[in-house]
């Protein structure tokens, strides 16, 4: 009897230990908690398209998984994103393509000046391009949603009324966009928009080029008073999450995430076009902001000067073993199929 429950006691401890060693149990008890990094401030959009995904989830899943969110870059800042998430230093981030312009060059060359009109088919055209080519760039990252802008116009301080007043004029942009104001003869700043508020109040630049709900967002409105509206080039976003994160997710909740992707995206591009249109509205009731429109003739000699960017972009493109004209047609492709 007593060798027995020594033998008891000892197979006890033996399986005991070598479950310890093994490490702790997948299977978790509570709900799965994912983090979700953003760059920045939490009433701008890419935070509200971010809150959005968070419900939709957690709704979807039935509380089977929980999204912690970390606007303001409280996790991961602008430019780190990419690397962060691929680290593991946080499960998911939103990132803005136009800051590592080399980096993403396919699905950056929805930032050429082809036409895209607002946020909505920005989006749909990003995320169909994006689908057409897989990236190299997203192999290490699962890609959870892919956005734009609303085309980009001119903030100032001072009045942009002709291609004479932007000469020399500091101006801030990225990517893209900020060939375009070179191309515009402006001295264009590149930095992230979450160092824009103090370059701004700083005096380091004297306006921006963006998308416009940015007036409202972070109060631009104040300090600029006046806006040329030029809608030209959308800035691209993405939404990815580190790879051994996603792998860990069981079968159901990747459903859920895949059948979110394209509906996240357009829900965005929506989002940010009727809310450009808020802050337009604000900023002309509330804040005196004079709204300037360029005349045909004027507006045609802006658009000469970017025409060279496309076929410069397309030659850079294909240097680099990309199918630079393909990708072009197939924007322009889609720019038409969606505006429908
Ligand atoms: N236009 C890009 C991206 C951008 C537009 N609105 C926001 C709001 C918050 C962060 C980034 C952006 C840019 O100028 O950076």
């Amino acid at each position: 009897m007593k060798s027995k429950m020594a033998w008891m006691l000892f197979l006890v401890l033996f399986f005991g230990l070598l479950a310890a060693a093994a490490g702790p149990a997948p299977a978790q008890a509570g709900p799965i908690t994912l983090s979700y990094a953003n760059f920045p401030p939490a009433p701008t959009f890419p935070c509200v398209q971010m809150e959005r995904w968070k419900n939709e989830v957690e709704t979807r899943t039935d509380g089977k998984v929980r999204v912690n969110t970390f606007p303001g870059g409280t996790l991961l800042g602008a430019k780190d994103m990419m690397d962060g998430v691929i680290q593991g230093q946080a499960d998911i981030g939103c990132l803005c393509m136009a800051y590592q312009p080399g980096r993403f060059m396919i699905t950056n060359a929805t930032s050429l000046p082809l036409g895209i009109p607002n946020a909505r088919v920005g989006s749909l055209v990003l995320w169909d391009l994006y689908r057409k080519y897989r990236p190299e760039a997203f192999a290490q990252v699962k890609v959870l949603a892919m956005f734009t802008t609303a085309p980009s116009n001119i903030m100032s301080k001072t009045p942009v009324r002709s291609l004479a007043d932007i000469q020399g004029m500091d101006l801030r942009a990225s990517g893209g966009a900020a060939q375009i104001l070179a191309a515009w003869g402006a001295n264009q700043v590149g930095m992230p928009m979450s160092a824009t508020p103090e370059a701004l109040q700083k005096g380091v630049v004297k306006g921006l080029f963006s998308s416009l709900e940015v007036m409202k967002d972070f109060k631009y409105a104040e300090p600029c008073k006046y806006v040329t509206l030029t809608d030209t080039v959308i800035y691209p976003f993405s939404v990815v999450m580190n790879m051994a994160s996603w792998n860990r997710l069981p079968e159901d909740v990747k459903a859920v995430f895949d059948a979110l992707a394209p509906e996240q995206s357009v829900w965005t591009g929506v989002y940010m076009d009727d809310h450009v249109a808020v802050a337009n509205q604000w900023s002309k009731e509330t804040q005196g902001v004079e709204f300037i429109t360029l005349s045909a003739e004027e507006k045609a000699r802006w658009n000469e000067r970017l025409a060279p960017i496309t076929e410069q972009w397309i030659k850079d493109a294909e240097a680099n073993g990309y199918p630079g004209r393909q990708i072009v047609e197939d924007i322009e492709v889609l720019i038409e199929k969606h505006k429908k």
